[in-house]
């Protein structure tokens, strides 16, 4: 009664979140605890190094209440790059996409780029099939990658 699947137990508002693919707290969201994406809270900001898709990355910092973070200057660029070396340990997601129109480049909220630091030659949309940015974690400049390669992420 009143929970979200009467089925099981251990599935109920207020329950701990467990890391199974279920919403076990019933609130609308699976697996929404940052422990489930190997996070770590640094700065105010979660360096997450399970290696996932842009979208799933995606989806995780807002479940978490968050969203993929906006880099909005070289001090935050550079803080970022260095808590994402140590913390993660290679390149990660950020909030870069271009997905709702082919070269114009917007953070996760749909906000546009303000401070840029692509990497030389980038973005190149290689292959014509690279709409979501990374930051390189060795050099601090961004490269647009493909959506659905398994990356860590960053959000904010
Ligand atoms: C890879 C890939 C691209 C990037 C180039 C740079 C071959 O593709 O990471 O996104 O632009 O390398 O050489
Ligand atoms: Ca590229």
């Amino acid at each position: 009664e009143g929970d979200c699947d009467d089925s099981d137990d251990a599935v109920f508002p207020g329950a701990p979140e467990a890391c199974n693919d279920r919403d076990d707290d019933c609130d609308g969201f699976v697996d929404d605890d940052p422990s489930c994406w190997d996070c770590t809270e640094q700065s105010g900001y979660l360096f997450c190094a399970s290696t996932q898709s842009w979208a799933v990355s995606d989806e995780v910092c807002l479940s978490l209440g968050r969203m993929l973070v906006t880099l909005d200057d070289a001090q935050e660029n550079e803080l970022i790059r260095a808590n994402a070396a140590a913390l993660v340990g290679g390149h990660v997601w950020v909030g870069l996409n271009d997905h709702e129109t082919e070269g114009e480049w917007v953070w996760a909220d749909g906000a546009a780029l303000g401070f840029t630091a692509w990497h030389s030659g980038e973005p190149n949309d290689y292959g014509a099939g690279e709409d979501c940015g990374e930051l390189y974690v060795n050099y601090g400049t961004w490269n647009d990658a493909s959506c659905g390669s398994g990356l860590g992420f960053v959000c904010e």
